[in-house]
């Protein structure tokens, strides 16, 4: 919603009063007339939340068994509350095979035996609840495990009743068209079904068979699933993957114009919002709850989503800066070369400002998919991981969008980097390390850009204390325990008031102070700068400019126009940070003009 300021000035007074940011939000306003996306009271909570992200499985052992669990969250709910976040989403938790941790579902009303027990849930959303933290579960409804009930009974027979929740290709019609799979050593989509002589779908592993929504009454139980967690009071959901929900069942070869683009055409199913908007109509409406989709395309197919007429989802993740700067058709594999900064910063300009337009957007550099933000987006070396991190957590604090922050990213967790493939376990490593390997590829090379990319960097067990596994539990873990526990953990940051963690939480109740950096227009500022991002928000004639260096060296950056000189400085990773705009290497600067 655009609003004029002086027809709006009442409410937005009392808000601020409200606020305890009045003072100079006043006196400025009064002297301007700039246009913003004013928040009218009636504005969603979750656009101002904050949300933690835990991985439950690295989190916290309870019982020595290696697997993080439920009660190990339970045991934390008090640091996770000191971080002042709003809202926390939890991987899946539901019972699993766990060839993909959890994505792969074998019974959605259920809580997965290494994790607890649905008492421990209840306990664990009554805790969260407790201290006023909101819970988003996630919804993995594109596929299923091939261990659930359903794909039991389908697999067995075409006379199964639930045959048709899944895709089939009839052996008699001969080979399926090809599909691209994403977790598959043949890169097949098809698997062969010997009791049913047909092959089903499965754009993930093959243990991960895609349901068929195109069938309304597999649709239903979904819907039905859905009440189930949202009765027992959840805040939400994060729909996984939920783009590539609907299918084209004329199972044409790939059109021209995806050209080899798989996942474009994969999210371009011709009912797929048709179905969000009945999900919203038959579920989400009913229920004071909010939705993230996780949401892949460009600007005019993630709008898609979130545009409020059409009543679909809350929120979007977009893809096309996080996966910046890799070589093209190689899994993840850096460009040597460093990613186009000027580039980089322009995407999200382009997408902040197209949610600025309508709907609204998520900011984050990292989650369970991706390696840790410090390493791939900071620098990890002992001289500026902590400017670096504190650098990354300012970023994500002030860009406008629903700030998604990832778990051990508080204190500073970095990559890894395994040497060897039998460190790893995720299932997108393993599935391209035997791509490559078959194809007598360079697996030296491959390992070497997975120190980077590689989705168990950001995994790891998260970093306690220095006690034996960083206090991660009494069991040897899961994944292995990055080696810098010893120095980077919670127990030593906490003693410290300039480590990563107590600046994140002042960057996190800053962002709560000041409506401009959740509400205010986004601008950016010297655009071609190539070691800077720099951008203003403003909001009801207040404006904070947000200065970042995100280079190792010395950088200045061009500030025409704007008037430093009685500039305060709100937020500095610095000692004495002054306003200024000659920035040291990572340093960050969040001022009031
Ligand atoms: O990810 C969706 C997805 O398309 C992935 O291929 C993603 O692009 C990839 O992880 C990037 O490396 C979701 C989940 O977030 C992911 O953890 C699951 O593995 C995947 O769905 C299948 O459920
Ligand atoms: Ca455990």
């Amino acid at each position: 919603m655009r609003l004029v300021l002086q027809s709006t000035l009442l409410p937005i007074l009392a808000m601020a009063l409200l606020l305890g940011a009045c003072k100079q939000a006043t006196q400025k306003a009064n002297q301007s007339t700039v246009k913003t996306t004013a928040p009218a009271s009636s504005e969603p909570w979750w656009k101002e939340a904050v949300v933690y992200q835990i991985y439950p499985r690295s989190f916290k052992d309870s019982n020595g068994d290696g697997v993080g669990d439920l009660q190990g969250i339970i045991s934390k709910l008090d640091y996770v509350k000191s971080l002042g976040i709003d809202m926390v989403w939890l991987n899946p938790i539901y019972a699993s095979p766990n060839k993909d941790n959890g994505y792969d579902i074998s019974d959605y009303q259920n809580i997965m035996k290494e994790f607890g027990t649905m008492q421990d849930f209840d306990a664990l959303l009554k805790g969260f609840h407790d201290r006023e933290i909101k819970v988003f579960m996630d919804l993995v409804v594109n596929h299923c495990s091939s261990e659930h009930a359903w794909f039991k009974s389908a697999r067995s027979s075409r006379n199964s009743p639930y045959y048709k929740y899944f895709h089939w290709w009839p052996a008699e019609k001969g080979k399926p068209p090809y599909r691209w799979s994403i977790f598959d050593e043949k890169g097949d989509a098809w698997e062969y079904n010997k009791a049913t002589n047909s092959y089903y779908l499965h754009y993930f592993a093959d243990a991960q068979p895609d349901l068929n929504w195109e069938n309304p009454q597999l649709r239903q139980e979904i819907y039905k699933m859905m009440r189930f967690w949202l009765d027992k009071g959840i805040d939400g959901f994060r729909l996984d993957a939920i783009a590539f929900c609907s299918k084209d069942t004329t199972w044409q070869p790939l059109p021209a114009e995806y050209n080899g683009q798989w996942g474009m055409y994969y999210a371009s199913g011709p009912h797929l919002h048709d179905y969000m908007q009945e999900m919203n109509r038959e579920v989400l409406s009913k229920y004071n709850v909010a939705t993230v989709a996780e949401a892949m395309g460009d600007v005019e197919r993630v709008m898609k989503f979130v545009a409020p007429e059409r009543k679909e989802l809350n929120m979007a993740y977009y893809f096309e800066a996080i996966d910046f700067g890799y070589l093209p058709n190689e899994y993840k594999m850096p460009d040597p070369k460093g990613y186009d900064f000027v580039a980089w910063k322009k995407i999200y300009a382009k997408w902040t400002e197209a949610f600025a337009q309508k709907g609204w957007g998520t900011i984050y550099l990292a989650n369970h998919d991706q390696p840790r933000m410090l390493t791939r987006w900071g620098n990890d070396t002992p001289e500026f991981r902590d400017a670096s991190s504190k650098l990354l957590s300012t970023f994500i604090l002030s860009m406008r969008g629903t700030a998604f922050y990832y778990y051990g990213d508080e204190i500073g967790m970095s990559n890894i980097k395994f040497d060897k493939v039998e460190d790893y376990n995720d299932i997108e490593l393993l599935t391209n390390y035997a791509q490559v390997k078959a194809k007598g590829g360079d697996l030296k090379r491959f390992l070497e850009g997975m120190k980077i990319s590689s989705r168990d960097n950001g995994r790891t067990p998260m970093q306690w204390d220095d006690s034996d596994n960083g206090g991660f539990g009494a069991g040897k873990p899961w994944l292995k325990v990055n080696p810098n526990y010893t120095s980077v953990n919670v127990a030593a940051q906490e003693k410290d008031p300039n480590s990563v963690l107590n600046y994140f939480r002042k960057m996190v109740q800053l962002r709560k102070k000041e409506r401009a950096l959740i509400y205010g227009d986004f601008k950016l500022v010297d655009a071609e700068n190539p070691s800077i991002f720099a951008y203003t928000r403003s909001l009801e004639g207040r404006t904070i400019l947000v200065l970042l260096n995100f280079k190792a060296v010395e950088a200045k950056v061009n500030t025409e126009g704007l008037d430093l000189s009685k500039a305060k400085v709100l937020l500095g990773n610095y000692p004495n940070s002054k306003a200024t705009n000659q920035l040291k290497p990572y340093e960050a600067l969040v001022l009031s003009l």
